[in-house]
């Protein structure tokens, strides 16, 4: 159809809604905290609704808070939809999800505009909880959605701040009724920042994006004894704020061992009773594993256990963990990874296939339906960071991208 692939995005209204979008919840520097069931979550999801309704869409609301705009077909039926999420990590910058849920605004304005009727139903989608920062595990809502997490216990999750997921989306009001894993999906598409160097650096403009890595995310409570930093002799310590330091090194030496695509990070230590001339008592700790190859990541995990044992021995400490998020590599539909890179070749930009070091919801929603994934470029390759910054012009590709290859799945 001549004119679909003439089609373009309005690029300057897009990147006024993620302008919009960033002051909700902005910190300094230019990024936003809009932690999931937050007071700034729920004024994201009402702007973000309150758009989608402006662009004639048919809101659904599930019981976990997912929302999803529908713009009708000429035939019933699931619709091909594109979405991701609007939560962010508390330092996190304005790209980050928010890019793949108000390009598919973008996308149905776009349509609108030109009154392109589509042959499928279109949909726009923000999943509850992607970033897992406040309640564990990241994905939730994509995961509940697709049909890999009960409901209840997902409402059940206890928050880092002791509040539940149930408690907080009835107090915004996005407890919805709509029973999650009942909206069939016939095919999924999110454009996302890369978040990683691997475009910037390579001076590619679009990743067709293979799959997602697995991750482990692991918490540790290190239980030792508090006693005075002055007097206590070295050999009579049981020091688990060392015992938590030493785990944190294991971690990474691990994944410098392991190399290829094996990561590993501790993102949090807190110590009790935290003072300067007191030996911990008590530590607790995140650990987060990620490969794209499920054997390699079951290993690392392994041998990071044994070396934690080794240090509990070794320091008379007590360690016990417990499982915050455990997601097995995902590979995406290969027609799917083609149909991306061949509509970015097709409109003359250069594209690598390449897998994605961060979870999306799109790994989740991978399950039920054919998806795929387009990557812009993040500069210099930072992210869950104020900093993080993709160029207008990768911004308009994607949303380019992402118009025409919903176009073939839904004309
Ligand atoms: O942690 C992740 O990769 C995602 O941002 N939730
Ligand atoms: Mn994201
Ligand atoms: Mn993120």
């Amino acid at each position: 159809m001549a004119t679909a692939t003439a089609l373009q995005v309005n690029c300057d209204r897009m990147l006024h809604r993620l302008d919009q979008l960033a002051q909700i919840g902005s910190i300094p520097g230019g990024g936003v905290c809009r932690l999931a069931l937050t007071d700034e979550d729920k004024a994201g999801r009402d702007q973000v609704v309150a758009w989608m309704k402006a662009l004639g869409l048919t809101i659904t609301v599930d019981q976990l808070g997912n929302v999803v705009g529908t713009r009708p077909g000429l035939e019933a039926g699931p619709p091909v939809m594109t979405g991701s999420h609007i939560d962010t990590v508390a330092t996190g910058g304005r790209y980050d999800g928010n890019l793949g849920v108000l390009a598919g605004l973008e996308v149905i304005e776009t349509l609108n505009e030109r009154q392109i009727q589509t042959r499928y139903p279109l949909a726009v989608a923000f999943f509850t909880n992607e970033e897992g920062a406040r309640f564990h595990p990241d994905m939730m809502g994509s995961w509940v959605f697709s049909g890999g997490f009960p409901v209840e216990a997902a409402l059940a999750e206890v928050g880092t701040d002791g509040t539940t997921v149930a408690k907080e989306l009835e107090r915004i009001g996005y407890a919805g009724t709509v029973p999650c894993g009942s909206q069939p999906v016939k095919a999924f598409v999110e454009l996302h920042v890369e978040q990683g160097p691997v475009l910037d650096q390579e001076r590619i403009q679009i990743g067709a994006v293979t799959g997602v890595q697995g991750m482990i995310w692991q918490e540790f409570t290190v239980k030792g004894v508090s006693n005075h930093a002055g007097t206590t002799p070295m050999h009579l310590r049981h020091d688990a704020g060392y015992g938590a330091s030493a785990i944190a090194v294991a971690a990474r030496q691990l994944a410098l061992e392991m190399g290829g695509n094996q990561v590993a990070t501790v993102g949090s230590i807190q110590t009790k009773p935290g003072l300067v001339n007191v030996i911990a008592k008590e530590a607790r700790l995140t650990v987060d594993l990620r490969n794209t190859d499920s054997a390699l990541l079951h290993q690392a995990e392994a041998q990071l256990n044994n070396k934690i044992q080794e240090i509990a021995t070794a320091e008379g400490l007590e360690i016990t963990s417990r499982s915050l998020a455990r997601f097995e590599p995902v590979a995406f539909d290969p027609a799917m990874i083609d149909l991306v890179a061949q509509t970015a070749a097709g409109l003359g930009l250069s594209v690598k296939h390449m897998p994605s070091g961060a979870g999306h919801d799109a790994g989740m929603i991978a399950a039920i339906a054919p998806t795929a994934m387009i990557f812009v470029p993040s500069v210099d390759g930072i992210s869950h960071n104020v900093k993080e910054y993709t160029a207008p012009q990768d911004l308009e590709n994607g949303a380019n991208i992402l118009l025409q290859v919903l176009l073939k799945l839904a004309l």
